[in-house]
Parts: C-alpha cells; sequence; structure tokens
C-alpha cells in the first residue's frame, strides 16, 4: 500500500440539507468519531459568520439588511472563497475537513429565488470539490416540524420547498443521500460506513478536483 506517499492527503466532507436537518449533530458526532480513530480533523460551517463578509451575510440573513438577490449570492461565494487557500493547505497536510454547507447550498438556495442555475453555479467554479457530499434527506415538511424554525430569512416552509427542489438536480457521483428522518444514531451510523470509504481514498492518494464535476 501506498498510503505514506506524499500524495496522502485529509478528505473534504461536505454535509448538505434543509435547514433543520441535523447536519450539525452529525458534523459534531462525526468529528468526535473520526478523532477518536486517530485522523487529524476540522469541523467548519459555511457561511462563516467571523469574517467581514460574513458578518453582511449574518446581517442579512437575521433581516437586518436588504441586498439584490444577485448581490448576496456572490457574497456567500466570496465567503467560500476567502477560506479556499486555507483549505487547501489543510487538505494537503492531511487534515480531513467536515463542512456544514457549501457551493450546493449556495445554488439550491438562490436559484429557489428563481435566479438562473447555470449563473449560480459560476462563481463557485475552482472551488475544491468535495470528496463526499452528505445529503441529510428529509422531507420539508418534516424538517419544519422539528423544533420549528427559528427567525432566520430562509427558514420558511415554502421556500424550502423550492429548496428541496434545487438540491435535487445538484446530485452527481460525490453525494451519498443519507435518510435524515431515521433516529439520530441511525443516521451517524451511516454517515460513519460512507465516510470511512473517503477518507482512506485520499489517504492512498486520490487527486484534489474543482467544481464543478
Ligand atoms: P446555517 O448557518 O447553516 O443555518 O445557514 C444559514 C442560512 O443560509 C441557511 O438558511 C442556509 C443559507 N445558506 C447557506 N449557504 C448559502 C449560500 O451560499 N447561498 C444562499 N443564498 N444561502 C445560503
Ligand atoms: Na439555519
Ligand atoms: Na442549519
Amino acid at each position: 500500500e501506498n498510503n505514506l506517499s506524499s500524495d496522502s492527503r485529509g478528505a473534504l466532507i461536505v454535509l448538505e440539507g434543509l435547514d433543520r436537518c441535523g447536519k450539525t449533530t452529525q458534523s459534531s458526532r462525526l468529528l468526535s468519531y473520526l478523532e477518536e480513530l486517530g485522523h487529524t480533523v476540522e469541523s467548519w460551517r459555511f457561511p462563516d459568520r467571523t469574517t467581514n463578509v460574513g458578518q453582511m451575510i449574518s446581517s442579512y440573513l437575521a433581516n437586518k439588511s436588504h441586498l439584490d438577490d444577485h448581490t448576496i449570492h456572490l457574497l456567500f461565494s466570496a465567503n467560500r472563497w476567502e477560506k479556499r487557500s486555507l483549505m487547501e493547505s489543510k487538505l494537503k497536510s492531511g487534515t480531513t475537513l467536515i463542512i456544514d454547507r457549501y457551493s450546493y447550498s449556495g445554488v439550491a438556495f438562490s436559484s429557489a429565488k428563481g435566479l438562473n442555475m447555470e449563473w449560480c453555479k459560476a462563481p463557485e467554479i475552482g472551488l475544491l470539490a468535495p470528496d463526499l457530499v452528505l445529503y441529510l434527506d428529509i422531507s420539508p415538511e418534516n424538517a419544519a416540524e422539528r423544533g420549528g424554525y427559528g427567525e432566520e430569512r430562509y427558514e420558511k416552509l415554502e421556500f424550502q420547498k423550492k429548496v428541496a427542489q434545487s438540491y435535487k438536480t445538484l446530485r452527481d457521483a460525490s453525494w451519498k443521500i443519507i435518510d435524515a428522518t431515521l433516529p439520530i444514531e441511525d443516521v451517524e451510523k451511516q454517515v460513519r460506513e460512507t465516510v470511512l470509504n473517503c477518507v482512506e481514498a485520499c489517504v492512498k492518494g486520490k487527486p484534489l478536483s474543482e467544481l464543478w464535476l
């Protein structure tokens, strides 16, 4: 086995899904699991609200500012671009990244507003392509019942139905659809099995690639 080769790297694992699908819980459980197995791993999320761009996004999501749909789309994308080089260096140095939302959220949420899908995808071109996208699948109605939505802009049933439709058109070979209506432990089990294969392939030198695949 060549798992000590210089091409060995960390895996880029993305969690996607509707609001309230359980991504945050699964991210933190997956982080602990991979740490226990001895992997170097970090958990990130987008939007990253700590940067200047992230603060503009946060204010928009809280309905404290109003931005044109195209403008906010580009800010979400910029927020991923400002982390791209750090992401690449982490992966190349062997750190696995678990990321809560990525370019698929970018396209699914903006195209749900009626923006052209190809236009939405364009600013994401050249970002690192995930090795695995775990889509936590739950119906919009089921998600809405989970303790209700918060106050944020997109947390409304009618809008989430459109987001679910947009996500369906984005599925590719990197996606694994996980039944997120199962009990937390069962979801976790499905996540673990899929992730181990993915991490293994990256350790063995699967090359990094860029969006869109
Ligand atoms: P979260 O912090 O995961 O709750 O995400 C905040 C909200 O922003 C959530 O409703 C999903 C949405 N969102 C995440 N990324 C993007 C993006 O790139 N573009 C758009 N339009 N919405 C996004
Ligand atoms: Na949210
Ligand atoms: Na969320």
